[in-house]
């Protein structure tokens, strides 16, 4: 039978029977789970859609609603002898990355989000959001999705539910996450699961027509409740905004999980590292977003012999297992990337990975009906017509991707996933990075004194702002552990869970921590470190310290690697320029002093002492160095 009989069967409408309660028939074939059926009952009942369809994650499905998005103009099919079974797409231009101003914190006591996020009463955001939801999907289909963060059956894994009037949210979550029945069969009838509303915001009269990218120009709410582990978003279709199950559920609600259960819910790519002999270890590693995590977790090393596989790209989940170490998984199954910088020079493995059954967002796109970006290749085409729908040509002066464009593809179809990427116990860590994207001060790499020293150093991470977030892009800001827009509570609050963690096991079982900075310039601008496939000099390094190797200086900011322990084989760098990329910068770092206790402040009383001890340490060192 063809996928769109199925549908129509199910959503056949009678006069004078609520669209509720003809739904409850249909529902109970999928879950008799009774706070499923009734949260979906009473969403109907709220929003009003004019059909209801319960996703099963098929290929079936998958192509359906592809097919009904090119009917619509929302997707136009690639060529497939180019690009077989993918999708060109483009938002509306006031609807292109996450809103952080939009983003909200909804717990009892304004405390409990903390001063970095936007607080606001629950009751009193449920009477707004209520009032925006009441028939805001009049006109359009209601999609319930029941997914998996994580392998199904994992016991790290978590079922959410997304219930969303946007076929480009079906077909984008069921690249990212695990959709269908499995997910409401591992639920079954007696589990909780997190609860995650979307609309576009933008119900459709009668006969009044839909365009391309429905969204509210005007309104968004991006809002989390982490006390009942609901999430309700409204207004946008883009990303992190609207695929509930990524940033809202895996990192703000599951961060809020993960204190209350003794976990970590971390911003952070997984990879496998191994070295010329076969021995491999698991890194984890928090960069803010846009700042290349895909490209670490997908790295080719230059030095020989060693290799990179990719276990995750964006978020870990981290348990200690029944040995004392901290396992981590991916709960996704999919990469939402950034697209425009990513080429066979700067990451082949993703280049491979998008060559199929992909999604591209505000991408540019050819005269042969591929997809194109900055950087993708020297050259660009001769003609594209660029992701604002204008005729485009190198000499336009303007770029023909948004820089926040982003492709969408299975993870599974990366040619250096890790065979294990999916296994239910997950990986152990070894290492954890951090790092921003520093024109300064922050040295190439340094490993942490202690366990609280590198929980000190995630704290005080900065960043120049990416296009990944709306706002003004380059300005430095702190981005504790790259949680700043995803942490669920207060911040201060979840600098001490990292500290508790550090005490729940013994210190050899505990994942060293280092802090990176490939961004480095010079004087003149130029970046001092060439990055990319050459950042495996530093993995090598960290491997080598996690091991029991390679040699360190110690100084007040950390241990730094001697120069003559980076192995620069092959590399076109001076150890001069090396020199410079692993100095500590005195001054520069006394200067950071007074913004690390400002930013450190506004945590008042939830600011752990184990931080202050540290920041009194960092600062009496650096004077005695002087
Ligand atoms: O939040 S998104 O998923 O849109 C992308 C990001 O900021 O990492
Ligand atoms: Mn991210």
């Amino acid at each position: 039978m063809p996928y769109t009989s199925v549908i129509r069967r199910e959503v056949f409408r009678h006069d004078g029977i609520s669209l509720a309660d003809e739904q409850e028939a249909v529902a109970r074939r999928y879950t008799t789970n009774p706070r499923l059926l009734h949260w979906v009952h009473e969403m109907v009942d709220l929003c009003t859609p004019d059909t209801v369809h319960w996703c099963d994650g098929s290929k079936d499905e998958y192509d359906f609603l592809a097919g009904l998005m090119c009917e619509t103009g929302t997707f136009i099919r690639l060529n497939d002898g180019l690009r077989p079974n993918s999708y060109f797409c483009r938002s509306d231009p006031a609807d292109v990355a996450r809103v952080e101003d939009r983003t909200f914190i909804c717990s009892y006591k304004p405390e409990d989000a903390g001063p970095t996020n936007n607080w606001r009463n629950p009751a009193e955001m449920k009477g707004i959001l209520h009032g925006l939801y009441e028939g805001a999907m009049r006109g359009r289909t209601m999609y319930v999705i029941p997914y998996s963060m994580g392998p199904i059956g994992s016991p790290i894994a978590k079922i959410g539910i997304e219930i969303t009037d946007s076929p480009y949210v079906v077909c984008s979550m069921s690249i990212m996450t695990r959709v269908g029945k499995e997910v409401l069969a591992a639920l079954g009838p007696d589990s909780d699961f997190c609860r995650g509303l979307h609309s576009v915001g933008m119900p459709l009269e009668k006969e009044q027509p839909d365009v391309p990218w429905p969204c509210n120009e005007k309104t968004k709410y991006i809002v989390q409740f982490p006390e009942t582990r609901e999430i309700m978003s409204y207004g946008s279709g883009y990303g992190g905004n609207a695929l509930l199950g990524k940033k809202c559920f895996a990192l703000r609600i599951a961060s809020a999980m993960a204190r209350d259960e003794g976990w970590l819910a971390e911003h952070m790519l997984i990879l496998k590292l191994t070295d010329p002999k076969g021995e491999s270890i698991y890194v984890a590693g928090a960069f803010p977003s846009a700042c290349g995590k895909t490209n670490l977790a997908m790295l080719t090393p230059t030095l020989p012999g060693w290799k990179v596989e990719t276990v995750g790209d964006d978020i870990a989940w981290m348990k200690f297992g029944d040995d004392g170490r901290l396992y981590a998984i991916n709960p996704e199954a999919g990469f939402f990337g950034v697209a425009p910088g990513t080429s066979m020079k700067s990451n082949a493995s993703a280049m491979q990975t998008i060559t199929r059954n992909s999604i591209f967002t505000n991408c540019a796109i050819t005269g042969e009906g591929d997809v194109w970006w900055e950087e993708m290749s020297d050259k660009p085409p001769a003609y594209l017509v660029d992701w604002m729908r204008r005729p485009w040509t190198a000499d336009s002066g303007r770029k023909a991707a948004h820089p926040n464009a982003r492709f969408t593809t299975p993870a599974s179809q990366c040619p250096v996933i890790a065979p294990e990427w999916q296994d239910p116990k997950g990986v152990p860590i070894s290492a954890i990075l951090f790092g921003g994207r520093r024109a300064t001060v922050m040295p190439l790499v340094n490993e942490s004194l202690s366990w609280q020293h590198g929980v000190f150093l995630g704290s005080i991470m900065s960043s120049e702002k990416t296009a990944a977030a709306a706002g003004k892009i380059g300005v430095v800001r702190h981005d504790p552990m790259a949680m700043l827009p995803f942490c669920g509570y207060n911040m201060g609050d979840y600098f001490s869970h990292w500290l508790k963690v550090g005490g729940a096991t013994t210190s050899d079982k505990l994942p060293r921590i280092f802090y990176v900075n490939w961004f480095r310039k010079d004087a003149k601008g130029k970046f001092l470190w060439p990055g990319y496939g050459e950042n495996s000099r530093v993995l090598k390094w960290v491997f080598e310290r996690v091991t029991g190797r390679a040699d360190v200086v110690e100084t007040p900011i950390g241990r730094l690697p001697k120069p003559a322990a980076i192995d620069l084989s092959g590399l076109d760098l001076s150890r001069d320029t090396l020199k410079q990329l692993l100095t500590v910068d005195t001054q520069g770092w006394l200067a950071e002093i007074p913004l690390i206790k400002q930013h450190f402040a506004q945590f008042g009383d939830h600011l752990p002492q184990g931080l202050r001890d540290e920041v009194a340490k960092l600062e009496a060192g650096l004077r005695k160095g002087l």
